[in-house]
């Protein structure tokens, strides 16, 4: 008996080339697709007349969108910086209070946390670590390395994603190289 049967899947992972099997989404996000969500327009826009860099890209397995089910998947985040600011992926929270785990593979990051109040948090992603979004708070992935961050996630499946607020406003800190190093600075487009 091998492998698994109907409702049941079993999935591969190859954690080195950041691969899952099988996958029922996936996507890469080009600077292109996020202009908004760096801070220095001038950065994206200097960067975008000589190239559209891949910033990140993910794979993703849902069973069901239905309650119940969980959906699990890997993001790979580049390195890199517009400006002063380090790739990063998009950010989002969930349009039902879910939670999240990030399992981190490879890399060295930053998972900044955000509540619908206002109130920050940060968490170090780095290998074999287990990173915990709790219900209600925004989160995003900064990539403060020089390789690339992967990070496994799992969440339950009918959550949804506002990207909506976090297109607007930001969050209220950005992670930005000062001196060689990652530093967790005031947005300076953050309003409340
Ligand atoms: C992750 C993220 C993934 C990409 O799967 O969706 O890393 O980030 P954005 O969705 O913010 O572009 C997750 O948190 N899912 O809920
Ligand atoms: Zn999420």
């Amino acid at each position: 008996m091998e492998g698994s049967s109907g409702e049941a899947p079993l999935l591969s992972i190859d954690l080195r080339r950041c691969l899952l099997k099988p996958v029922t989404r996936e996507r890469t996000v080009r600077l292109s697709d996020m202009k908004e969500f760096f801070t220095d327009p001038d950065a994206v826009e200097r960067t975008l007349s000589r190239r559209d860099p891949k910033i990140y890209e993910y794979r993703e397995f849902t069973p069901k969108e239905e309650p119940g089910h969980l959906s699990v998947g890997i993001t790979v985040v580049y390195p890199g910086k517009v400006g002063r600011e380090y790739y990063m992926t998009r950010g989002h929270f969930h349009l039902k209070d879910a939670a999240e785990y990030y399992y981190c593979i490879a890399g060295r990051g930053i998972l900044l946390l955000q509540s619908k109040s206002g109130e920050v948090a940060y968490v170090e992603l780095r290998p074999r670590k287990i990173a915990y979004v709790p219900p209600g708070w925004g989160h995003r992935a900064v990539n403060v390395g020089r390789r690339r961050l992967a990070f496994l996630y799992v969440y339950p499946s009918d959550s949804g994603h506002d990207y909506g607020v976090i297109r607007e406003k930001g969050f209220a800190k950005i992670v930005v190289e000062e001196r060689g190093r990652p530093k967790l600075v005031d947005n300076p487009r953050y309003s409340t």
